[in-house]
């Protein structure tokens, strides 16, 4: 099999690069990335000679279709990722993840070629915390940030270029990723590299939002599920019951550290910032028998922290500039 995976030198495209190659050796991967400030070529520098890498934009089209008109199906990772981004400049959410997104469905349409698209739970708004609903496959879309609306809007795209056009797609809508490789600027990675550097933790506002966390590694061994047996058209929710407020998270963060539980600040929360996400991931169990690996958060926080002591080589280039950009959006100790 000849995969493209787009947006492959990013923190979870990278991860499944690497998922590829260790287990299923017999898949031929070409990345395509353009490199934006959240793409790193280290991240697959131990892999380099066991895939093919290519510099370029998911919007350039002609070098697209020339792609993905070598390959049996495509991944469609590649995106403007950060919300905080989106807010101080929607622009490159628009261009990357609508019109690349347009980009590379006219291409498989063309070539008839699988395709999946990588999305978020976000697309589906926010949930009050007491509400004892998850997000499902029927949730109606809601989204609340430039960049949830741009994710939103390429889901739309992909649901009616099958219905329209024939397309052999599904969807994925994933919630919130922790792991290696992971760009300094979210918030576990952001947390870790303070307390590398002796800087106390940042928590937005109150810092009783709710994320449902999930180990990047079962991300994607539910990707390939879906591409092995997932029904066309179809979208999967995909998470492992890990919520757990913003608060506790870097409370656990802490205490990895030796650290006293309240040694952190409370900073300007996000605009808009949404409550709480949960997922229900029935459809994706029940039907293609998938089920996480990672069922402790603390273990697979540890390891993670683990990874950023012993890769700092890989994250310090990022780690001033990002914090910079911080400040010149106003983030301020409340
Ligand atoms: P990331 O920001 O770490 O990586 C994005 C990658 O895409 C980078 O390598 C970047 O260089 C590349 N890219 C950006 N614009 C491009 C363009 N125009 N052409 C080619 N490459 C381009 O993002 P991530 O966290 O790995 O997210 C990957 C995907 O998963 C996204 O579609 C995101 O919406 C989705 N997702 C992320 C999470 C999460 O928790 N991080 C959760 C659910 C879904
Ligand atoms: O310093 C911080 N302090 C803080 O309290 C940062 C960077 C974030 N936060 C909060 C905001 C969120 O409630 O932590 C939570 C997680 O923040 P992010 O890492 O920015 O993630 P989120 O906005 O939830 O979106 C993520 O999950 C869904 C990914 O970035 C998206 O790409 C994905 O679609």
């Amino acid at each position: 099999m000849r995969l493209l995976v787009t947006g492959g030198a990013g923190f979870i495209g990278a991860n499944f690069v690497h998922q590829t190659v260790t287990r299923r050796p017999g898949v031929q991967v070409t990345v395509l990335d353009k490199l934006t400030y959240a793409g790193n070529r280290a991240s697959l520098a131990s892999i380099a000679d066991r895939i093919e890498f290519v510099h370029g934009d998911i919007a350039d089209t002609a070098l697209v279709d020339r792609l993905v008109g070598g390959v049996d199906a495509v991944v469609h990772f590649a995106a403007e990722s950060h919300n905080d981004n989106s807010l101080a400049d929607p622009w490159p959410f628009i261009q990357t993840n609508i019109v690349g997104t347009y980009s590379l469905l006219q291409a498989v349409r063309r070539h008839q070629v699988r395709y999946h698209h990588i999305s978020t739970d976000e697309v589906y708004g926010d949930l009050a915390l007491d509400d004892p609903t998850a997000f499902s496959e029927v949730t109606p879309y809601n989204p609340s940030s430039p960049y949830s609306a741009s994710k939103a809007s390429s889901d739309m795209l992909v649901r009616s270029w099958v219905r329209s056009f024939g397309v052999r797609a599904t969807l994925s809508n994933c919630s919130n990723n922790y792991g290696p490789f992971q760009h300094v600027e979210k918030f576990i990675p952001r947390q870790i590299t303070n307390l590398i550097d002796d800087v106390r933790p940042r928590l937005y506002g109150a810092g009783h939002q709710v994320r449902d966390w999930i180990h990047v590694d079962d991300h994607n061994s539910a990707v390939w599920e879906i591409l092995d047996r997932g029904r066309i058209g179809q979208t999967y929710l995909i998470g492992a019951d890990g919520e757990r407020d913003n608060k506790s998270v870097v409370q656990f963060i802490l205490e990895a550290f030796g650290r006293d539980r309240d040694d952190f600040d409370h900073v300007t929360d996000r605009p808009g910032h949404d409550l709480r996400y949960a997922i229900d991931s029935t459809l994706l169990r029940t039907e293609l028998g998938w089920e996480p690996e990672y069922r402790d958060f603390r273990k697979g926080l540890d390891a993670t922290i683990e990874w950023y002591r012993d890769n700092e080589s890989w994250w310090r280039p990022q780690k001033d500039a990002t914090e910079r950009a911080y400040v010149s959006a106003g983030e301020k100790v409340l």
